[in-house]
């Protein structure tokens, strides 16, 4: 149908004939972005960290790889920190009401005061989602005022996926709760969650390497649907 519609453009007009050059633009505005498997909607963020054409991080203090290529979680390239000192790295995400993400993370090797932090916040206002994986093996999110921890026990060496889910509620509110698999399929149940939030919008997205951690992040996808 899209083939048709286009060479009827074409034929019909010299001035689209004689813009060929830009038809991949014109078909990719055309063409449906990619489908989330099974949940709808479409992906509004996302990072594979391959090759060296990632989504635009500042990155304030330098140390972290976002082309890293040693033991990486999915692909060729992973995003990754020496274990030496605090570290971060963060994008602009789009404002909406509904935020769901699936990413991976492993850890190498966690010591005393090692804190990974997976962060959807309103930048300068609120750190609204945080998941953070602690050096004693547990991930706890916190939302506003409120916080849970999970009940898996992250170990060293493994790929985690975790799926963030957060719905604003309509006042200084909302809803987050966050799963953990080893393997690419969503648990039925949450591994924690909760209410509370500060009903921002978050608009930025951010990993963090915690002092003397070794750990990977790769595979961020987001949706305004719940992710499978
Ligand atoms: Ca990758
Ligand atoms: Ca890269």
């Amino acid at each position: 149908m899209i083939r048709f519609l286009l060479l009827f453009l074409v034929a019909a007009s010299p001035c689209l004939a004689q813009r060929t050059p830009y038809r991949p633009e014109f078909l990719s505005q055309l063409l449906p972005k990619a489908a989330v498997g099974g949940g709808g909607g479409e992906f509004d963020f996302e990072e594979t960290f391959e090759g060296s054409n990632d989504n635009t991080w500042t990155i304030p203090f330098g140390g972290v790889d976002l082309n890293n290529t040693t033991t990486p979680i999915a692909g060729a390239q992973s995003a990754y920190a020496a274990p030496s000192e605090f570290k971060y790295a963060w994008a602009s995400i789009p404002l909406k009401d509904q935020h769901y993400w699936k990413f991976k993370f492993n850890s190498a090797g966690f010591a005393t005061g090692g804190n990974a932090k997976f962060t959807l916040s309103r930048n300068g206002v609120a750190d609204d989602c945080v998941i953070q994986i602690q050096s004693n093996g547990k991930v706890v999110m916190r939302h506003g005022a409120g916080d849970d921890e999970g009940d898996t026990t992250i170990v060293t060496g493994q790929v985690y996926t975790i799926w963030l889910d957060w719905v604003k509620g309509t006042g200084s509110n909302g809803t987050f709760q966050f799963y953990i698999s080893t393997t690419d399929t969503k648990p039925g149940a949450p591994d924690g969650g909760g209410v509370d939030g500060s009903g921002q919008q978050p608009d930025v997205v951010t990993l963090q390497w915690g002092n003397n951690d070794a750990c990977r992040f790769d595979a961020l996808q987001s949706s305004t649907s719940p992710i499978p």
